[in-house]
């Protein structure tokens, strides 16, 4: 399986891929305020590349839970000098390193793949963007969904599962079933995303730890990765650093989102044994090395789980 890329190489996914996480905001629960300007978030860059990065996601949106939005004005004012001086720093020192683009709005999204990113990262998985999208400003609610821009320009997407908005997802979150209710969720949007010309294989599906969840919830959708890739999609998770990791660690419920490398590297090996193509990680080195292990014992087993063709 293999992922077309907008004017770049396909990124083929012959083995788990590394992405890295980029967060050019000021309140990112783990990253936030570190990376703001170009300088610093192209170093970063540079640097998750050398530690095996295969792609690099940026985004200029915090969702931690309760986070507030962001317009799409503040959304470009803040990645788009990053991703161009990211993209031109890679061509010359690691020019496979793909660019992702974190966010919910076509024109963010446009935008960045015009500055030099290739994949489309929606944690909305299209549902808000476009005409009459819930949730958005005049500005965020017009014009066409991320899913035509994906058609239109050839990128693949990422369609992520949120039960709720990251300003109160966390209040209740409710599932008779999440296993089989995230599944069914994410095969609706696949269709969606298929019916506005995504081709199937553009496609890549997300559980969406986190979000609208609770460690119960996240800890039953990690045991069952296997029934997302047994859709046939390439399958990304991102469980770095995130809550449920401390919720579940002795001897503190309250360890520093940095102090969560053992718990996230433990879930990028359980992904790669489940058949997970894509790991969103803040840690690259520690997690590049827990997937290349994972893969290592698993060999064929995670070949063969990954290359299931969706129906
Ligand atoms: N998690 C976060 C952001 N974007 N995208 C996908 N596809 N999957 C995820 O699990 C995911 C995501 C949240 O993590 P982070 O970007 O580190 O934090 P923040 O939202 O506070 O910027």
């Amino acid at each position: 399986m293999e992922l077309c890329l907008p004017g770049r190489s396909p990124l083929r996914l012959d083995r788990p891929r590394i992405m890295g996480v980029l967060n050019v905001t000021p309140d990112s629960f783990s990253d936030g305020g570190r990376y703001d300007g170009a300088d610093a978030a192209m170093a970063r860059g540079r640097q998750m590349a050398e530690e095996g990065a295969d792609i690099i996601d940026i985004g200029g949106e915090s969702s931690r839970p309760g986070a507030q939005r962001v317009s799409v004005a503040e959304q470009k004012r803040r990645v788009l000098p990053v991703i161009a001086r990211v993209r031109a720093d890679l061509d010359s020192t690691a020019p496979q390193v793909v660019i992702s683009i974190d966010t919910t709005r076509t024109e963010v999204a446009e935008a960045a793949l015009d500055a030099g990113a290739s994949i489309l990262n929606d944690i909305s998985a299209g549902r808000q963007s476009g005409p009459g999208a819930a949730g958005r400003g005049a500005s965020g609610g017009s014009g066409s969904t991320i899913l035509e821009l994906a058609a239109r320009r050839g990128a693949p997407v990422v369609l992520m599962h949120m039960q709720g908005e990251p300003a109160t997802m966390q209040q209740s979150p409710t599932y008779l079933d999440v296993v089989h209710e995230v599944e069914s969720f994410l095969l609706q949007r696949v269709s969606v995303a298929r019916r506005a010309g995504v081709p199937a294989g553009q496609i890549i599906i997300d559980p969406g730890i986190g979000f609208g969840k609770s460690t119960e919830h996240n800890l039953a959708l990690l045991a069952r990765l296997d029934r997302l890739v047994a859709t046939g999609y390439p399958v990304l998770v991102g469980a770095s650093r995130k809550r449920f990791i401390a919720a579940v660690s002795s001897p503190s419920a309250s360890l520093d989102p940095a102090d969560r490398i053992g718990g996230s590297c433990a879930m990028t090996a359980m992904a790669v044994a489940a058949g997970v193509s894509l790991l969103r990680v803040h840690a690259v080195a520690a997690n590049r090395q827990a997937a290349d292990v994972a893969l290592a014992v698993c060999g064929e087993k995670w070949i063969s789980h990954a290359d299931v063709h969706p129906t």
